[in-house]
C-alpha cells in the first residue's frame, strides 16, 4: 500500500466540504489561524458581557432585567464553547486568558464603546448582535468541526438576542418623543462602530485570503458588511429612525445600498488599545478573574476528588 499523503487528504476534505476534526492532520498555519480567530472570538464574547452587564441593575422592569440577565449569561456560555473549541487545537485555556488579561490579545473593537443609556442596550442587541449573526451564520459552515458546531448553538441564541434588542428599540421608537430621541441617539453612536465589527475593508484584510482558501470564512468582510446594511435599513425605516449616514442611498444597478465607509483610523486606534473603554474593560476583566480564583480552585479540587473516587472504585 502506498503512503498516505496527509496534505492531499486535508485538501480533499476541504474540496468535499467535509469537516477537519481535532485528530486530523492539518497544516500548521491552518491551526494557528484558527487559534487566532477562535480565541479572539471567545474573548469578544466574554468582554461583550461588560457593556450589557452595566445595565442589569438599572433595567427598567423585572421582565427587562430577567431577559438581559439571560442574554449576558448566554455570552459567557458562548465564550466557554469557543475556548473549548480553541483548546482542541492544542492551546491551553490559561495561555489564552493570560493573553487577554495582559492586553496582548485582540477582541472585537465594538466592546470598547460605552453603553450610556438603556437605549444602548437595545441598540447593542439590534445592531451588534445583528452584525454578529450575519458573520456567524457563515461560520456555522466553517471547515473546522468543533468551531462550526459551536457556532450552530451560538447562532440560535444570538437570534434571540437580536430580537431582545429590536424589541427595546420598538418600545422606545413608538414611545414618547423623549424615548424616541434616546433610540435615535443610540443608533447615531452605534452605527459606524457596528460597521467596523466586520473587520477592515477587503483591500486591507491580510487574513482573508487564507481564511477563504481554507473555508474558515465563507464570505469577505465587505460582503457581510453590505448584507448587514441592506437588511438593517429596512428595520430602521420601520422604527422611524434615521441611519446617521448622508451617503446612504439605494443603488438600483447593484440592488443594494451605497453607504459611507467607517472611519478606519478610529478602528485602528481602538484595536490598538486606545478606544473609549479599552482600559476600563481590561481592569474589569482582571478584577473578575481575580475574584473568581476561589471558585476555580474549589471546582478543580472537587473534580480531583471525583476522579480519585472513580479510580478507587
Ligand atoms: N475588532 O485580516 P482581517 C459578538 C483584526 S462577538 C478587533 O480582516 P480576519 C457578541 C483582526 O483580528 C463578535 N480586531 O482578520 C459578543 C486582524 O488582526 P490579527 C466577534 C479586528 O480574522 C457578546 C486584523 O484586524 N465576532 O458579536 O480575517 C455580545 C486584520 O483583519 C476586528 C467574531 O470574532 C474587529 N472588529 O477577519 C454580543 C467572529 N476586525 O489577528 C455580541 C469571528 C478585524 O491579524 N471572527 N480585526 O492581529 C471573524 O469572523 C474574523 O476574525 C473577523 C476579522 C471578521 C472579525
Amino acid at each position: 500500500m502506498g503512503r498516505v499523503n496527509v496534505e492531499e487528504v486535508f485538501e480533499a476534505k476541504l474540496a468535499k466540504n467535509d469537516f477537519i476534526e481535532p485528530k486530523d492532520w492539518m497544516p500548521e498555519n491552518y491551526r494557528k489561524h484558527l487559534i487566532r480567530q477562535i480565541s479572539q472570538h471567545a474573548h469578544s464574547e466574554i468582554l461583550g458581557m461588560l457593556p450589557e452587564g452595566n445595565w442589569i441593575s438599572r433595567a427598567p422592569s423585572l421582565r427587562a432585567k430577567l431577559v438581559l440577565l439571560a442574554k449576558v449569561q448566554d455570552e459567557g456560555g458562548h465564550g466557554l464553547y469557543l475556548y473549548t473549541a480553541a483548546e482542541s487545537l492544542g492551546i491551553s485555556r490559561d495561555e489564552m486568558l493570560n493573553a487577554l488579561l495582559t492586553g496582548k490579545a485582540k477582541y472585537s473593537s465594538i466592546f470598547n464603546y460605552p453603553t450610556l443609556s438603556w437605549a444602548d442596550v437595545g441598540a447593542v442587541g439590534w445592531l451588534v448582535d445583528g452584525a454578529a449573526i450575519m458573520n456567524q451564520v457563515m461560520l456555522q459552515r466553517s471547515s473546522y468541526g468543533p468551531y462550526s458546531r459551536a457556532m450552530v448553538r451560538i447562532c440560535k441564541e444570538e437570534s434571540f438576542h437580536q430580537r431582545q434588542g429590536y424589541e427595546i428599540m420598538t418600545h422606545l421608537s413608538f414611545g414618547t418623543p423623549e424615548q424616541k430621541a434616546m433610540a435615535q441617539d443610540a443608533l447615531n453612536r452605534w452605527w459606524f462602530p457596528t460597521l467596523m465589527m466586520f473587520g477592515p475593508p477587503d483591500r486591507e484584510s491580510p487574513n482573508s485570503e487564507n481564511a477563504l482558501k481554507w473555508r474558515i470564512k465563507r464570505e469577505t468582510n465587505d460582503q457581510l458588511r453590505q448584507r448587514f446594511v441592506n437588511q438593517t435599513v429596512i428595520q430602521a425605516e420601520y422604527l422611524g429612525l434615521t441611519i446617521p449616514d448622508k451617503g446612504l442611498v439605494w443603488n438600483e444597478a447593484k440592488k443594494a445600498y451605497d453607504f459611507s465607509e467607517p472611519d478606519w483610523a478610529e478602528f485602528k486606534n481602538v484595536i490598538k488599545g486606545n478606544g473609549p473603554c479599552n482600559k476600563e474593560r481590561l481592569v474589569s476583566r482582571n478584577k473578575s478573574h481575580k475574584d473568581g480564583e476561589w471558585v476555580r480552585a474549589a471546582a478543580a479540587a472537587y473534580g480531583k476528588k471525583q476522579m480519585e473516587a472513580s479510580l478507587a472504585a
